[in-house]
């Protein structure tokens, strides 16, 4: 949504430079007119005419999933390294920098942490969410445990007086890179003698319902933890792209209604029938383990019933 009026602005903006001789066809075209968008006062009925018969509506080219941009509304994923050596703690620091081009220093906690630092090799072999520490000038650390390959690294945080959002960077680690074969379909995941079972469909463009079972030697683990403030931390990231979606758990710890286990509940909105890469963080004795999954999303059939008598008058 916050794209989505923030892009609106920028066209607007560009429609009131252009005026009403430039289609706005073709005054999208050249995007690094970066002056015209930073100019918050360039508004009025001019440019509001100029947007009338454009789809800026949700399902358009303006709901960008989050995760594909290293930058964005003002703030960069600066990395410090860009190629590493592998290791089990692998030192990796970056800073956020924000609109005033200093690093950011200022964070809301949100899931009881400033900052979540995903990091998933391109081949979805590798995935570790950590929480970094932050130094008094702004930098974060960590270590990660990464094998040879392309690793994909997503900063999720919300910079006091801005809204939540989650940046990509690309970090390369040094070695012979074998990338494993392609799953189409895993619901069932073990991890240090846990089951865990993933229960839902994902749907293009509707919000769906995902149930993660958790038991241990067959029998339902029922005293799951509180992990980030609730009973399970669930990613997902799209095949192709690593599209990073928005997932939130139904519930919390002491709400009075959410059991610990051992059903783990989740929603989630994918938006196009692709496959997606589920990763669940869940904590029990004092560990927290991960189980992936993956699951490929149906289109919404409810959206285009024409395109079903179509197969059917074909048979
Ligand atoms: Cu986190």
């Amino acid at each position: 949504m916050s794209v989505s009026v923030k892009l609106a602005g920028f066209l607007v903006a560009l429609a009131v430079v252009f005026g009403g001789a430039v289609g706005i066809g073709r005054a999208v075209g050249p995007v690094d007119v970066s002056p015209a968008a930073d100019h918050g006062d360039m508004e009025g009925t001019e440019g509001m005419e100029g947007m009338e018969g454009m789809d800026m509506g949700e399902s358009g080219a303006t709901s960008i999933p989050k995760g594909l941009m290293v930058s964005q509304n003002g703030y960069s994923f600066r990395l410090d390294q860009a190629i590493v050596t592998p290791g089990t703690a692998v030192p990796v620091s970056f800073t956020i920098e924000g609109p005033d081009g200093r690093p950011v220093t200022e964070y809301d906690v949100e899931h009881e942490k400033e900052l979540h630092l995903i990091a998933v090799r391109r081949d979805f072999s590798g995935f570790q969410h950590v929480h970094p520490e932050r130094a008094q000038d702004g930098t974060w650390s960590t270590t990660l445990d990464l094998a040879p390959g392309q690793w994909r690294l997503f900063a999720d945080f919300k910079a006091s007086g801005a809204e939540a959002i989650t940046l990509g960077n690309d970090l390369a680690v040094r070695g012979a890179y074998r990338p494993a074969t392609p799953v189409a379909e895993t619901r069932t995941a073990t991890v240090d003698g846990y089951t865990v079972t993933l229960g839902g469909d994902l749907t293009a463009g509707e919000e769906a319902k995902l149930t993660l079972n958790v038991t241990r030697d067959g029998a339902p683990v029922t005293d799951l933890e509180p992990y980030l403030g609730a009973y399970g931390h669930l990613v997902a990231l799209r095949s192709g792209d690593l599209a990073y979606l928005h997932v939130h758990p139904e519930g919390a710890p002491g709400d009075g209604e959410t059991e610990p286990g051992p059903d783990v509940v989740f929603f989630a909105e994918v938006p196009s029938p692709d496959g997606y890469h589920l990763y669940l963080d869940f904590k029990h004795e004092g560990v927290v383990r991960t189980a992936a999954f993956t699951v490929t999303g149906s289109a919404d059939t409810e959206r285009s019933p024409d395109d079903d008598h179509a197969d059917d008058s074909a048979h």
